[in-house]
């Protein structure tokens, strides 16, 4: 066997020995580098003469090529293993339940999922949501209202009052998200269709009431809105938001200082083993208050009763939710007890909506 053959020889073994791309590497430095065996011996075929290089040349660079064959091969046989090694790692089997991973680990709080459906039930006839600030001023979370001064809800025990501002103005933490519909009327023309979502304070804790909570508002200005248009609106609300095809609604007659008539709105729902069930039964249940937004509210935000009408109206967030969702008690809402909220939340991915139902 000659000094080829040989050097032939230990390379192809060297190449299929080679366990990874990282050690063929090194054998192809070895064998084809700069300074590689086969290199250097490509490099004598300058030094000789015309018959030998004629006799050696062929073999030399035989060798090469069968070296550089060799390598191919082997890289790609190499490339090869380790797919299937990471496909065997990677190997999905689809029949397993999904892998809870941190995205669909959490859970939406109730309170956002309802107001995810709100929003979606309201979009559908034409509201747009209205957000403001939770530190109000006493003028637009009261005066603005119709609040005559000495309300009792201006009273301290029944709002969280901030230090008065540079200006000595009276901040307060909102009582409702009624500012919100304020601010919309001085902010732009008529007609006007918003809802206004968020937190709202009251100087109020007991086993249904939290010094924090959520409402949501809703709001209809324009030339000619009126008490039938509210009535179908709340029906519409009701029936899409508790998923029932019909529900009877009973109204109220009530008093709000921003509304006038006013009205308190009962939803028709039945009670079997503590389950409440919406749209059948002799029973009634408060779901929210309404009314004709006073001409004075008007007034105080730029428009003429004689030239504008609307309606509003209010409901608790968090009750809704309870009455929907069957949650016993309020409190749980806000003390971030991740059984609490995997047993009551929601799939981050479920997202609400009227095609798709609302809680599918
Ligand atoms: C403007 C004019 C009128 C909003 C209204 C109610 C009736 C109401 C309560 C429901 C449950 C508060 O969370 S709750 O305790 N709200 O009953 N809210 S009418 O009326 C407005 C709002 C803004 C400019």
């Amino acid at each position: 066997m000659t000094d080829l053959n040989h050097l032939e020889h230990d390379l192809i073994t060297q190449v299929e020995a080679a366990g990874d791309e990282a050690a063929l590497e090194t054998v192809r430095v070895a064998a084809l580098g700069k300074k590689g065996s086969v290199s250097e011996l490509l490099k004598t075929l300058g030094a000789m003469s015309p018959e030998e290089r004629k006799e050696r040349g062929p073999l030399i660079n035989g060798l090469r090529d069968k070296v550089q064959t060799a390598i191919a091969t082997k890289k790609e046989t190499l490339a090869e293993a380790a797919l299937d090694v990471r496909l065997a790692a990677e190997r999905v089997d689809v029949t397993l339940p999904v892998q809870e991973g941190p995205e669909t680990r959490g859970r939406i709080h109730p309170i956002s999922q309802v107001i995810e459906e709100l929003t979606a039930i309201f979009a559908d006839m034409g509201f747009s949501v209205a957000e403001g600030p939770d530190i109000e001023t006493d003028y637009l979370n009261f005066t603005a209202l119709n609040f005559p001064e000495g309300h009792p809800a201006r009273e301290m025990h029944d709002t969280f009052f901030l230090a008065p501002d540079e200006k000595g103005e009276r901040k307060v933490l909102r009582t409702h998200t009624s500012p919100v519909q304020v601010r919309t009327m001085m902010s732009q023309k008529p007609p006007i269709r918003v809802i206004c979502p968020g937190r709202t304070y009251r100087h109020d804790s007991d086993q249904t009431h939290t010094p924090m909570f959520h409402q949501v508002e809703g709001l209809v200005i324009d030339t000619e809105a009126n008490i039938a248009h509210m009535k179908w609106i709340l029906e519409e609300f009701c029936k899409a938001f508790f998923e029932v095809e019909q529900v009877k609604m009973r109204f109220r007659p009530s008093f709000f200082p921003f509304t006038e008539p006013s009205a308190e709105v009962d939803i028709q729902c039945s009670r079997k083993g503590g389950e409440i069930r919406f749209g059948e039964g002799e029973d009634w249940l408060e779901i929210l208050g309404c009314g004709m937004v006073h001409p004075n509210v008007l007034r105080n935000c730029g428009l003429d009763p004689d030239q504008y009408q609307g309606f509003a109206w209010g409901m608790g967030i968090d009750r809704i939710a309870m009455l929907k969702y069957g949650m016993p008690d309020l409190r749980p809402f806000f003390e971030a007890d991740v059984r609490w909220l995997n047993h009551y939340g929601f799939r981050p991915l479920d997202i609400p909506s009227l095609v798709s139902g609302l809680t599918s």
